[in-house]
């Protein structure tokens, strides 16, 4: 059945849908399956997302179709649909009123998504409207709280060298401690790595008291505060809040140095808006593990990572993984600063929509997957500055001589890369910072060719 007539209008113009801010407005790129029509199809995807299904029912009134996902733009040589989804279908909270994320993923994202007429269908992008855009949480705490508690400038407060600890499984709670001091020797944020939690070789309420107590010495030893980023992802609700009552009261009066670690994107949105609601004093540290299924470049289902950046702010994540924009191991390229763009500016462009965020707390960049101190001056100069937390773990950990050098050397590469001096030259007097060429040295020879010889007293 050709619902076009009452689910697409190409007359609508974008601006003034966004100057009327009753809509949200979706953009996919969407191919129908063999056989089936642009505009019919997206037509018939808008319905399923909004107040239709692939036949007309009789219960439908006149309220109901004044509440119709709408089409009103495609570029079939393209593969481009946009959708505006009149704010009012969107489900809100009985409790106050508030917008959520789970909701929008539902419509926008939802049954659309292995209809047989469709042959695939990705968010690209969407913009939220103002009234709509109040309605979501947003971040409580952001990377000005982390930078007040390193003592730093609250603008432009600079670089956070973290880590995660490795291996990624399999320490045993001394170790993980042990791990963690070294680290933070040199460092100043450390995360639980993504699948860390309550395993019986190395039990939360053994290995948190003994990373508190690293965390103490590490503090007395440096003179400089230190944070850790507790995982406390788990399928229950209750759970999720004792593991984060336990971690803050064992951490005392170093709560305020934790942030909660929620992997979001296995989880669901549910879990981030736990963190978010019930700890608005810790910084909600966003894991995006398994994102990939869904954003991967490859994909043409789903949504990409700019989208699941952009609704992590909604949710109040303080700060998200964005990957590392082609510098390291994860899928990813240059462009996807626009990523972080988005989720640490006011006012920004995404690949279809400007979004503004009407004061709405920043979401930190997360840079993390196989970075190094010989990768990063390159990833800074391509984001254009280093206001964002990195975590290194086998940067870190790989580091030849300890993960304290290895960490220094983190903090070295943003040094260099805000001094403008060329690494090779920087590693000359930067100890720590040369030995990560001879640490890592399949990336020294492809980022910097001939360090060898001109690093020569490292040899
Ligand atoms: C990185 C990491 C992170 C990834 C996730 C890992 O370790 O701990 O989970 O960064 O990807 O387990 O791979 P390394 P993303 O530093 O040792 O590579 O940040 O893109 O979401
Ligand atoms: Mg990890």
């Amino acid at each position: 059945m050709d619902q076009s007539a009452r689910y697409s209008d190409l007359s609508l113009r974008e601006e003034d849908l966004i100057a009327n801010g009753q809509h949200i407005l979706v953009a996919y790129h969407m191919k129908p399956a063999e056989g089936n029509g642009y505009l019919e199809t997206a037509a018939h995807f808008a319905a399923e997302s909004s107040t239709g299904t692939n036949v007309e029912v009789s219960t439908t009134d006149d309220f109901t179709k004044g509440v119709d996902a709408l089409v009103y733009e495609i570029d079939e040589a393209k593969g481009l649909m946009k959708i505006a989804y009149p704010s009012e279908l969107f489900d809100r909270n009985i409790t106050d009123g508030r917008a959520m994320i789970v909701s929008f993923l539902t419509l926008v994202i939802g049954n659309n998504q292995g209809m047989s007429d469709v042959k695939c269908g990705q968010i690209q992008d969407f913009y939220m409207p103002p009234r709509m855009l109040q309605l979501f949480d947003g971040p409580s705490k952001d990377i000005t709280d982390i930078w007040r508690i390193l003592g730093r400038p609250l603008v432009d407060g600079g670089y956070i060298a973290g880590t995660i600890i490795k291996p990624k499984l399999g320490l045993r709670p001394e170790p993980f401690a042990e791990a963690a001091y070294q680290f933070w020797l040199g460092g100043d944020f450390i995360k639980n790595d993504e699948p860390q939690g309550n395993q019986i070789f190395c039990p939360m309420k053994k290995v948190i008291p003994l990373v508190a107590d690293a965390m103490k010495r590490a503090q007395d030893e440096t003179g400089e505060a230190k944070l850790f980023s507790a995982n406390i992802t788990a399928d229950d609700h209750y759970e999720m809040l004792a593991r984060a009552d336990y971690i803050l009261e064992t951490f005392g009066p170093d709560a305020d140095k934790v942030a909660l670690l929620v992997d979001g994107y296995v989880g669901g949105p549910g879990m981030i808006t736990t963190a978010r609601r019930n700890y608005p004093n810790q910084y909600l540290h966003y894991h995006r593990a398994g994102h990939g299924a869904v954003t991967s470049p490859s994909s043409v289902r789903g949504y990409t990572a700019f989208v699941l950046a952009k609704m992590a702010r909604l949710q109040g994540a303080s700060g998200i993984h964005v990957g590392t924009m082609g510098y390291g191991k994860m899928e990813g390229a240059a462009d996807d600063r626009n990523i972080a763009y988005m989720i640490e500016r006011d006012s920004a462009d995404g690949p279809y929509y400007h979004q503004e965020w009407y004061g709405m707390k920043p979401t930190t960049p997360i840079i993390s997957g196989g970075m190094n101190a010989l990768r990063l001056p390159g990833f800074f100069e391509n984001l254009g500055h280093g206001n964002v937390i990195n975590t290194s773990g086998g940067g870190a950990y790989g580091h030849i001589d300890s993960p304290a050098a290895g960490a220094t050397s983190l903090r070295q590469a943003f040094e260099c890369w805000k001094a403008g001096e060329n690494p090779i030259e920087f590693a000359k007097d930067h100890y720590e910072f040369a030995r990560a060429f001879e640490s890592f040295p399949g990336d020294a020879d492809t980022l910097y060719p001939g360090w060898r010889e001109r690093l020569s007293v490292h040899k």
